[in-house]
């Protein structure tokens, strides 16, 4: 989580400006300093700096699809700001789909192998609202349960079970269930370890959302970890597999670090 604790760095020195709230920085305002607008921009543009890496011909277009503005950041960001009127937070937890708190929002998931990064994206998604606690493991296969936060009126999040190490059951019983049953899931993100890229049980969730028709995102996570050149070979080979291999896959592909 580099690109927060560089958000957060930035925030609490001199010139930072005020902040929408006591505490953390928002990124796009770390942003906004002039000194870190190059670093910034390689930061939360990571594919740009690949581009650069590719032979001279090949489509570069394609690793960089999606470039929100300052607007559209900030914008992102007041959405996971606690604030009056504006409830954020942790919600429940459950271990079978009977115990999931009422589908009355729109919402969005979090899945993926066992310590790909899950819970540690989730807290980086919430660091403007401190209070709210994600738990990040340090062995894997820690979180057992659905976790559900509320994001004021607009959409619950659920930080999933991870599955493979460790893990095969909570896969069928619960990411299968909760995938197949969520009637108000609008959204998932698949995270992906972007040193080892696709592994076989990722195959097995991407076969599952192919055929439930649910429409999902894929992450790259930990990035920091991957050299230039395993990670250039990775975001292609992924990008290659979902545009060939997918139906319901967003085109862009998103890197963590
Ligand atoms: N270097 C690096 N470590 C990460 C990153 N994301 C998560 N981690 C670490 O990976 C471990 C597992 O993360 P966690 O979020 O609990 O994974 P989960 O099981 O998918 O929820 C923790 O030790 C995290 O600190 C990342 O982008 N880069
Ligand atoms: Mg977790």
């Amino acid at each position: 989580m580099r690109l927060l604790r560089a958000a957060r760095g930035r925030g609490r020195g001199p010139g930072a400006g005020p902040g929408p709230r006591a505490g953390p920085a928002a990124l796009s305002q770390a942003l906004r300093l002039e000194r870190s607008r190059r670093s910034g921009s390689a930061l939360v543009f990571p594919l740009q700096g690949l581009a650069r890496c590719l032979l001279p011909g090949a489509e570069a277009a394609a690793l960089g699809l999606f470039q929100p503005g300052l607007a559209a950041l900030r914008s992102a960001e007041r959405l996971f700001a606690a604030g009056p009127g504006h409830a954020v937070g942790y919600l429940s937890s459950a271990v079978r789909m009977e115990h999931a708190p009422p589908p009355a929002l729109p919402e969005v998931c979090f899945i993926g192998r066992s310590n790909v990064g899950k819970s540690s994206l989730i807290r980086a998604l919430f660091a403007l609202s401190p209070a709210v606690e994600v738990r990040v493991s340090k062995t894997p296969g820690h979180t057992k349960k659905m976790n559900f936060f509320k994001v004021g009126k607009y959409f619950t999040l659920v930080d999933m079970p991870g599955y493979g190490y460790r893990a095969p059951e909570d896969f069928v019983e619960m990411v299968e269930a909760y995938l197949q049953k969520r009637q108000n899931l609008k959204r998932t993100f698949l995270l992906v370890d972007g040193v080892v890229g696709l592994q076989k049980t990722d195959h097995i969730a991407v076969e599952m959302l192919e055929e439930f028709g649910i429409p999902y995102v894929m992450v790259l996570t930990k990035i920091d970890r991957a050299s230039k050149g395993l990670l250039l070979k990775n975001v292609l080979g992924i990008q290659e597999f979902v545009k060939e291999k997918t139906q319901g896959c967003f085109p862009q592909l998103f890197l963590v670090r």
